[in-house]
């Protein structure tokens, strides 16, 4: 189980770090969650309905349980990457990036410099107004934690130059994206296996965090070779079906009788 204050090294160490999805938009998900041993959590606010209030209320609790929260946003867009920042997640997930060009923007705006980040004291992540101009720009340039997401066919050639850019702290590989981008059903598919295998040899070769999607043990055996940095295990959703699922079985396999 990480900090916020020590997540930042230890991604960039590629320490083994776990995290899940958080697909619900309550605060209360990341209360409970902030008391379970995972390291880190990525609110998706890509494929999930969270509005700016609901990405603040929810940073707000995961904060209160210290508990670092990644977002991932539903595009590079600047406003989308200040509003997370500003409020104070540990860092941004970006999906679908497709060219070294793309991932120098998303580097760009979540750090303030020029062309970069819009600068407001009276944010969270600013404590407030409580840290001054170089304090905020010092803690935010050591703290923010930028991902990009390759999970399209033609970024797969792309994924050294992609990782290499100064200041993109690792890549998520999207397994079920990249499959249906290449023609394929599945992510078991020899194909896109070799595919992630590739782009995971070109992000460690550029010395960056690499990560992906798993559901089970059985996908971390197999994706062995690729040298994980960070996992996503499954979301907040799929524990609450699973653990619904194995309580049913049990009581059933029990044949309890009234
Ligand atoms: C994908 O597999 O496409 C993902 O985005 C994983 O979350
Ligand atoms: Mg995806």
């Amino acid at each position: 189980m990480r900090t916020i204050a020590d997540f930042p090294n230890a991604f960039r160490a590629q320490e083994l770090l776990v995290g899940t999805f958080v697909k619900t938009p309550d605060p209360a998900v990341f209360e409970v969650l902030a008391r379970s041993p995972l390291d880190f959590v990525v609110l998706d606010a890509e494929h999930a309905p969270f509005d700016r209030r609901d990405i603040n209320v929810c940073v707000l609790a995961a904060r209160e349980g210290n508990l670092p929260v990644i977002v991932r946003v539903p595009s590079g867009d600047a406003v989308w990457l200040q509003q997370a920042l500003d409020v104070g997640a540990s860092g941004v997930i970006v999906p679908h990036v497709r060219t070294p060009a793309e991932a120098q923007d998303i580097v760009r705006l979540s750090h303030f410099g020029p062309g970069g980040r819009g600068y407001a004291g009276s944010t969270r992540a600013a404590d407030y107004t409580r840290r001054n101009i170089p304090t905020h720009l010092e803690i935010s340039a050591k703290s923010v934690i930028v991902i990009a997401q390759i999970e399209d066919g033609e970024a797969i050639s792309h994924s050294f130059d992609i990782a290499a850019v100064n200041g993109m702290d690792g890549v998520f590989i999207g397994p079920v994206d990249l499959s249906i981008s290449m023609g394929k059903t599945s992510p078991g598919d020899d194909d896109v296996r070799r595919a992630m295998e590739q782009v995971a040899a070109d992000v460690r070769r550029a010395k960056k965090a690499v990560g992906t999607f798993v559901n089970n043990s059985s996908d971390i055996d197999n994706y062995r070779s690729l040298g994980l940095g960070f996992v996503l295990v499954r979301s907040e959703q799929s524990f609450m079906l699973g653990g619904a699922d194995a309580a049913c079985s049990e009581i059933r396999a029990a044949q309890y009788q009234r």
